[in-house]
C-alpha cells in the first residue's frame, strides 16, 4: 500500500514500508506536531487510534513502528487543551480511552524515541511492546509539576517496569532521565546513538515481520499476560497458545524446513 491509498491525517505521517523481496510490510506512524513538541492533543490521539487499527488489520503488516522527530517523541498530553477541562469534563469524555488503542494492537509495536518523551509521551512509549531509544532522549513523568498525576498508565506501567522505589522517586520529583538510564532500569529494550534510532527500529520491525505471524501474535499475547495476571493463570494462557500454534501452516512448514535442512517459506497462516 502506498500513501496514496492511506487516509491523510492532520497530525500524523502514516505509511507502510515494503520489505525487499517479500510481500511483508512494516507499518509506520510518525507523530507530526513539530511546533508543539508533538503534544498529544485529542485529535492526534483519535487519528492515532484509527491509523493503528488500519495497520493492525492489514494482513501484510508484520510490525508497527511509532516515532516522533529528532526533538521529541512527544512532550506529553496537550496542556493547552487540558487547562480548560474540569474534572467532570474529563470524567464525561474520558479522552484517555483513545490512548489505549495501541495496547489493543495484535501486531508488535515498537516505539522509536528521540528527544523528549515526557508525561503522556513516556506513557505512550510504555504502551508499545518495545522501545528503541536514543542516548540523547529525555524521559520523565513531570505531571506533578503542573498539579496533576500521570493519567495514561504511568504510575502502573513505570512501577511494573522499574520497581516501586525508582518509579516513586521519578514521579514524585518529575525529574527527567536519559536514554541510557532508561535502558539500565529496564524500561526500554535498546539504547543506540540518536541517528541510529529509526534504522534500528525499522530493522527490528523487518526482522519480526518476516517471522511466522501467528507465532508472533501468540508470543506477544502470552508475554503480555505476564504483566496482567498471576503466574499460574499466565502459564495456562501460554499453554493454550502453545498448543494452538501447532494448528498453523507455518508450524508444519517451519518444522519440515528444519528437518529438510532448507530455509522455511512462511505463509503467515
Ligand atoms: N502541551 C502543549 N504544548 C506544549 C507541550 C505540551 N505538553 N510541550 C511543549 N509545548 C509547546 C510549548 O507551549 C511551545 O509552544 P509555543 O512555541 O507556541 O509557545 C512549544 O511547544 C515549545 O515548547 P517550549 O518553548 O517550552 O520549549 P523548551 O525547549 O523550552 O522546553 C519542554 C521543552 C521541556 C518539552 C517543555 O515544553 C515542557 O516542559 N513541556 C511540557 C512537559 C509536560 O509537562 N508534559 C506532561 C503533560 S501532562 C500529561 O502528559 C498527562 C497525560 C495523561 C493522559 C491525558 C489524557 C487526556
Amino acid at each position: 500500500m502506498t500513501m496514496a491509498t492511506l487516509p491523510t491525517y492532520t497530525h500524523l505521517l502514516v505509511d507502510v514500508k515494503p520489505i525487499a523481496d517479500t510481500n511483508r510490510t512494516v507499518g509506520w506512524v510518525q507523530l507530526n506536531r513539530p511546533k508543539a513538541y508533538n503534544a498529544l492533543c485529542n485529535s492526534l490521539m483519535v487519528e492515532l487510534a484509527s491509523a493503528l487499527a488500519l495497520l493492525d488489520n492489514d494482513p501484510n503488516v508484520g510490525a508497527i513502528v511509532v516515532t516522533g522527530n529528532d526533538k521529541a517523541f512527544a512532550a506529553g498530553a496537550d496542556i493547552t487543551e487540558l487547562a480548560s477541562q474540569s474534572a467532570m469534563d474529563m470524567h464525561r469524555t474520558n479522552p484517555i480511552g483513545d490512548w489505549e488503542a495501541i495496547t489493543h494492537c495484535k501486531k508488535p509495536t515498537i516505539a522509536a524515541v528521540n528527544g523528549f518523551a515526557l508525561g503522556g509521551g513516556c506513557e505512550l512509549m510504555m504502551m508499545c511492546d518495545m522501545a528503541i531509544v536514543g542516548m540523547g532522549a529525555k524521559f520523565g513523568q513531570p505531571e506533578v509539576t503542573i498539579g496533576v498525576i500521570p493519567g495514561a498508565g504511568g504510575t502502573q506501567r513505570l512501577t511494573r517496569a522499574i520497581g516501586k522505589a525508582r518509579a516513586m522517586q521519578l514521579t514524585l520529583t518529575g525529574q527527567t532521565f536519559s536514554g541510557e538510564e532508561a535502558y539500565a532500569m529496564g524500561l526500554v529494550s535498546q539504547v543506540v546513538a540518536d541517528d541510529e534510532v529509526v534504522p534500528t527500529a525499522l530493522a527490528l520491525a523487518e526482522t519480526i515481520a518476516q517471522k511466522p505471524a501467528m507465532a508472533i501474535q501468540a508470543a506477544k499475547q502470552a508475554i503480555n499476560q505476564a504483566a496482567e495476571t498471576t503466574l499460574s493463570a499466565g502459564l495456562q494462557v501460554e499453554r493454550h497458545l502453545f498448543h494452538l500454534s501447532f494448528a498453523s501452516a507455518d508450524k508444519t512448514e517451519g518444522m519440515a524446513a528444519f528437518r529438510e535442512k532448507r530455509p522455511p517459506v512462511f505463509t503467515h497462516h
